[in-house]
């Protein structure tokens, strides 16, 4: 019996990484990719231990020849993709509009959007032609509701939304399935990056409630993708207890 292989965008930290290492546990070949090569080794020293097959890329995946060179000259074993984790994404700063920085909004909307599709496009005919193959696009409540300064954060998510239902109408003919994941606070380097390095603020953000941990999200990423194949999850929007809205969280 082949093994099912399945590839994350993203994994070198947070939410990829445990994702990875969930998928590994639960007997998957992984394919893991993102910028940092120092740290796509470590994660990938960790899945073989586990007993998996890892094949590391070092791709920026804003770069849309890059990426199409990625996925075209993988090798023939490992092109049989069954799930595709589109997880790689990124908040820049935390601005009104007037104040925003069009870098951050350029490097928000590159990679939460159109990184995004870049590899979809190049995955998708792979699925079509397998006539089988699970997509998992990571939202974010960010892409169910708005919260203040949030803007464009908030819609490159609602555009992941909108790409996701989009994804299950035109692919569901061919036995694919899509699904949405939508977290609200998760503890990853995702404030550490939005705040660019300031690890006071970033930290601040978790302090005084119980956040999320990227493991809640691959138990889920995993629930899904191991349903039986006529069942479907299309979106779920997971949340700490103490965030009951995107932007409000109850803090002791
Ligand atoms: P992390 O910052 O820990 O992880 C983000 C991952 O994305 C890293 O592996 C990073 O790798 C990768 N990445 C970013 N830009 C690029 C790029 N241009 N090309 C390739 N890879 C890239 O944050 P999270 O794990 O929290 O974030 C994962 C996803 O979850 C994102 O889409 C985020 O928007 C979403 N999310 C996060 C929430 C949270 O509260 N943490 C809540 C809701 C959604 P590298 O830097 O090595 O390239
Ligand atoms: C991030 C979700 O609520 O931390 O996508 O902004 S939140």
């Amino acid at each position: 019996m082949t093994t099912n292989i399945a590839l994350i965008t993203g994994a070198t930290s947070g939410i990829g990484k445990a994702t990875a290492i969930h998928l590994a546990k639960a007997g998957y070949n992984l394919i893991i990719c993102g910028r940092r090569s120092d740290r796509l080794i470590t994660v990938s020293d960790e899945l073989s231990a586990i007993g998996a097959k890892v094949l590391v890329k070092v791709v920026d995946l804003r770069n849309k020849i890059d990426v199409e060179t990625f996925i075209s000259s993988l090798p023939p074993e490992w092109k049989k993709i069954d799930v595709l984790v589109n997880n790689a994404g990124l908040a820049a700063g935390l601005s009104s509009f007037a104040d925003g920085d069009l870098e951050d909004w350029d490097e928000m909307i590159d990679t939460n959007i159109k990184g995004l599709l870049y590899i979809s496009r190049q995955i998708m005919p792979l699925m079509v032609e397998n006539s089988k193959g699970h997509i998992i696009n990571i939202g974010s409540i960010a892409g169910k509701e708005i919260y203040p300064n949030g803007n464009v954060y908030c819609g490159t998510k609602h555009a992941v939304d909108a790409l996701t239902k989009s994804m299950r109408r035109e692919l569901a003919e061919y036995n694919i399935r899509v699904t949405g994941i939508h977290p609200g606070a998760v503890e990853t380097e995702f404030s550490l990056v939005r705040f660019k390095g300031d690890v006071e603020r970033a930290s601040k953000v978790y302090e005084g409630f119980e956040n999320l941990v990227a493991d809640d999200i691959a138990e889920a990423i995993v629930w899904c993708i191991s349903r039986p194949s006529h069942v479907n999850i299309n979106d779920l929007v997971i949340m700490p207890t103490a965030q009951p809205a995107a932007g409000f969280i109850l803090r002791k």
